[in-house]
Formats: C-alpha cells, sequence, structure tokens
C-alpha cells in the first residue's frame, strides 16, 4: 500500500480511502480489514493526524479520517457507512447477520467499540488527556474539544472502558467470535481497537515511538479489563482473518 496525496487522488476514479498516514489508526485499520474482507481494492489517501488537512477538507468537507469516496459521490466518514457500503458492494461473506434482530445486536456491538462514545473513543479520552488536550491553552485544544476530551470525560474513562471491555469479554464465553459462530464485523473492529490498548509486537506493528507511549491501557482498571480471552481473540482475528504484519508505510 502506498498513500496518495489528496490533488493525486481527487483525479483518480473508484475506491479511494483516506488514512492517517503512517500509524496504525483504530478507525482506518478497520476501515482497512473491512474492505480487505470484501475484496475491494482501494487507493490510499494521505491524512495528517491531528493537521489542518485543508486540502482534504476543501475536496470532502472533512479533516479526519477514514473517509471513503468512490467516484464523485460525497465522502462516507462514518464507520457505519464505510462498512454499510462495503456490505452491499463487495465480495465475500457478509459481516453484519440480515435477520433484523440479529444485525440490531451486531451493530450494537460495532457502535460499542467504534461509536462516538464507545470504547476507542472513550480510551482516546485517556490518552489525549495525557497530552493535555483538555487544557484550554492547549495546542490539541481544538482536536481535544472535536474528540470530547474534558476533564470529567477524562476522569470518568478508565471505568467505563474496562466496563465496555467487560461486555466484549462476556460475549466471548462459549462463542469462537463475539457475535457466534462466524467472522463478523465487531471481531474486526475489536481487532484494530485492542491495538489502542494493548499493541500487537513490533515485529508485525511497526509503530512510530510516539505511539509506543501513547497506546497503552493507562490504568491498572483498563490492564485488568483486557482479560487473556479478549487479546487471544484478537490475536487470531487478525493472524487469520485480516493477515499481519499491519500495512500502514511511514508517511
Ligand atoms: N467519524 C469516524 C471516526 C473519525 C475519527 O475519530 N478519526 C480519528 C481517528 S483516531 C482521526 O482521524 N484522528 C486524527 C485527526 O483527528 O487528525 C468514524 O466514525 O469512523
Amino acid at each position: 500500500m502506498r498513500y496518495h496525496a489528496v490533488a493525486e487522488a481527487r483525479a483518480l476514479p473508484g475506491v479511494r480511502l483516506v488514512l492517517t498516514a503512517g500509524v496504525p489508526g483504530p478507525w482506518g485499520e478497520s476501515a482497512k480489514a473491512v474492505l480487505r474482507h470484501h475484496r475491494i481494492g482501494f487507493a490510499a489517501v494521505a491524512q495528517e493526524a491531528m493537521g489542518a488537512n485543508a486540502e482534504l477538507a476543501a475536496w470532502t468537507g472533512c479533516r479526519n479520517a477514514p473517509q471513503l469516496v468512490v467516484d464523485d459521490l460525497p465522502a462516507l466518514t462514518g464507520w457505519h457507512d464505510i462498512l454499510a457500503w462495503a456490505e452491499r458492494h463487495g465480495a465475500g461473506a457478509p459481516l453484519l447477520p440480515a435477520a433484523p434482530a440479529a444485525r440490531a445486536d451486531a451493530l450494537g456491538l460495532c457502535a460499542l467499540i467504534a461509536g462516538p462514545d464507545g470504547l476507542g473513543w472513550t480510551h482516546r479520552v485517556s490518552i489525549m488527556a495525557g497530552m493535555g488536550a483538555h487544557a484550554a491553552g492547549s495546542p490539541l485544544a481544538s482536536v481535544g474539544r472535536a474528540y470530547g476530551c474534558t476533564q470529567a470525560a477524562a476522569a470518568a474513562a478508565p471505568t467505563r472502558v474496562a466496563a465496555m471491555l467487560g461486555v466484549l469479554d462476556a460475549r466471548l464465553a462459549g462463542r469462537a467470535f463475539l457475535g457466534g459462530d462466524t467472522l463478523g464485523a465487531a471481531d474486526l473492529y475489536w481487532a484494530a481497537f485492542s491495538n489502542m490498548l494493548s499493541p500487537l509486537p513490533r515485529d508485525v506493528n511497526p509503530m512510530p515511538e510516539m505511539l509506543w507511549r501513547l497506546y497503552r491501557p493507562g490504568s491498572a482498571e483498563v490492564d485488568a479489563a483486557l482479560t487473556p480471552a479478549l487479546l487471544a481473540h484478537r490475536d487470531r482475528v487478525w493472524r487469520d482473518h485480516i493477515g499481519l504484519p499491519l500495512d500502514y508505510p511511514a508517511a
């Protein structure tokens, strides 16, 4: 995979996936895993972490990542829209059940992991508070505001993250996958998002040094909630279903 610059990507037809360059951003990694599962090729487009990304925003109306841009259609900027598009247009086994009740349950799990105020969002509040993003004068204050990083949210985050991990752990009791017997979207999201709590080893996950300092449980409470079952599950999903090593060339 190589990243295209925005100007180059704008001129291309077909499927373009905007990704934060050079890092395994959990929303980006899960979008990649969903597209690859469905055998949908894409041109990767570089987004700069925490940057203004003015050219990107002028193209799609959105400065962060991931974003899926197909031909001249409006960019899809949410995990659910990206997943739904891939389910409709891709090949291979579905990642969501068709039956409405089972589908609602599966999407609830995905939202617990990837949605606003979910696992990734809430753990990011802890990470960003550790970088001072909740403080008014911080250079990260504007991104911190966008991502809900307040002192109160940071104080509550470890307990909320541990509780969400508890839900996922309970789902694995007696099941091969979070939703049952077959791989589903929530398994891909958990595998991708686990990396911000307990990163995969360096030989398959060559993250920049800064991320090794930021991507960790951050508290004894979260560490204890990262059960052996959850970590074994994500190891298996990466190894058998997504594929290793992680693929995010240096920016
Ligand atoms: N709206 C997206 C998530 C967007 C998001 O939170 N992006 C973050 C991922 S860490 C990002 O781009 N961070 C870097 C930045 O803001 O520059 C979704 O629902 O999939």
